[in-house]
């Protein structure tokens, strides 16, 4: 019988929204703790306590702590009965891993804080500069509907998080119209069951 699964953070996370579709891909029950890292003073001692260095999302199961969204989805992709959400040939899986990581490393830093952090405080964008390079490039590596093999994977949660939030943008959401193949992937997930169950508070208001 598995432990209690635990998972802290805020709903207008990125990772926190990654490491809910994986949860929810997978059918795994936990509980939620809410974490606000922009709470004045920062996030509680008992949160540093799980994560020094404030950064969510965290996971628990029993006394078992993990923190990095890589960690924790792969985690739970192994220890948990239910779907697998990495490609089953190596080739793909390669191909997932290394979408996976041009995501933590272009599109979040590029295109959710370069792009939709600063429109959401009317700043410029210095993001939009590296916009089609980033998209382009993805668009040359994903697959056909999918990120990396033929069915849901661990990147496709990864990218819809983080151009989700890119989409609504106008600028964004233009730039992303010119990439069809990445425009089909955004509209195929949109009606997926952990990518609604996981809506940003933003896409709600
Ligand atoms: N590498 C971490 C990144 C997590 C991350 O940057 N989370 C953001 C919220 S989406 C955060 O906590 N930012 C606060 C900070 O960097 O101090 C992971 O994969 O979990």
């Amino acid at each position: 019988m598995n432990k209690a699964v635990e998972l802290f953070g805020s709903d207008y996370s990125v990772y926190v929204r990654i490491c809910r579709v994986a949860l929810a891909e997978k059918g795994v029950e936990y509980t939620t703790h809410q974490v606000d890292i922009f709470a004045d003073g920062g996030p509680p001692q008992d949160y540093l306590d799980l994560n020094p260095f404030g950064r969510i999302p965290a996971f628990r199961q029993g006394d078992f702590v993990l923190y990095e969204t890589d960690a924790i989805t792969a985690y739970v992709n192994e220890a948990f009965q239910g779907p697998e959400l990495m490609p089953p040939d190596a080739q793909a899986r390669a191909r997932a891993r290394q979408i996976m990581r041009l995501a933590d490393n272009e599109l979040y830093r590029h295109l959710v804080w370069g792009v939709f952090v600063p429109w959401k405080d009317q700043q410029p964008m210095p993001g939009l500069e590296r916009a089609d390079l980033i998209l382009g490039e993805l668009q040359r590596l994903a697959g056909e509907n999918r990120m990396a093999g033929d069915q849901f994977s661990l990147a496709d949660g990864y990218v819809y998080a983080m151009l989700k939030y890119f989409s609504m943008v106008p600028e964004g959401a233009e730039k992303l119209a010119k990439f069809a193949g990445l425009a089909r992937f955004m509209e195929l997930m949109s009606s997926r069951e952990s990518i609604i169950f996981s809506q940003y508070p933003a896409e709600k208001s």
